[in-house]
């Protein structure tokens, strides 16, 4: 196959140390699947021996120096983190980020030798006004113009429409496919082996039930997986679909 599935579960602000353990006791690595966790920072450390490979839920673009609350990338590493999210719908409207912003984090990311997993998705209101692609094609701009094509594949980027995030509400497959679909001709534009290297992963609602679906579909590489990923029974039915 040409692109490696990947699962990433985003715990957001839950778990404790007793799920971590579960974990790291439950929770197989697979040869054909890359699995990504992305706990709360606090927790990275406490993943000992897990099989399966870790990420943080977001990053500062600068080095070091007077930013209280703050990591870099070089502490996230530190931590034993490959992957880093970046852009998350909730860090964009929470915290204010821009487009901007979240292209110099996956920038530093990319600079400090790992992977980070690019957020975009539009909300509802420009959904029923059919611009998905017009406000998703600005957050990619922003993107590529920071952006050079050989770290640009290295990118994975996560669509995830903001009306399907912890609603129930999932976009249909075909939905799905449509907007991965966009981006991945928008990444052609950039370069064909770019287009073709660039994991694309669908978030918003996947469980058990409907990632199949989802992830059979030819430009969704894999999912980015919330509330789901908070079990290992849910969390490992899931990365199993992506086989
Ligand atoms: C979307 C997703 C994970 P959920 O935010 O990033 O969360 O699966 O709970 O909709």
């Amino acid at each position: 196959e040409l692109r490696k599935p990947l699962v990433a579960g985003n715990w957001k602000m839950n778990g404790n140390r007793s799920l971590v353990q579960d974990f790291c006791k439950s929770l197989a690595g697979s040869e054909q699947v890359d699995i990504v966790v992305c706990p709360p920072c606090g927790y990275l450390s406490y993943f000992d021996q897990a099989s399966f490979a870790l990420g943080a839920q977001d990053v500062s673009h600068l080095n070091n120096g007077a930013h209280t609350g703050d990591h870099s990338v070089e502490m996230i590493k530190e931590l034993g983190c490959r992957y880093v999210i970046v852009g998350h719908s909730e860090r964009r409207e929470d915290h204010q980020e821009s487009s901007e912003l979240v292209a110099e984090k996956a920038l530093a990311v990319l600079t400090g030798g790992l992977t980070p997993i690019v957020c975009v998705g539009e909300p509802l209101d420009i959904r029923e006004d059919n611009k998905e692609q017009e406000f998703i094609g600005k957050q990619l701009t922003a993107l590529f113009d920071k952006i050079p094509a050989e770290l640009l594949s290295q990118c994975v980027i996560a669509y995830e429409p903001i009306w399907a995030i912890g609603t129930g509400k999932t976009a249909s497959p075909e939905q799905a496919q449509e907007v991965h679909k966009f981006i991945r001709d928008e990444l052609a534009k950039v370069g064909s082996s770019v287009a073709e290297k660039v994991r694309i992963l669908y978030g918003g609602s996947v469980k058990p039930s409907n990632a199949s679906e989802l992830f059979n579909q030819p430009d969704v590489d894999g999912g980015l997986i919330g509330g789901a990923s908070l079990t290992t029974e849910d969390f490992t039915a899931i990365c199993q679909s992506a086989n």
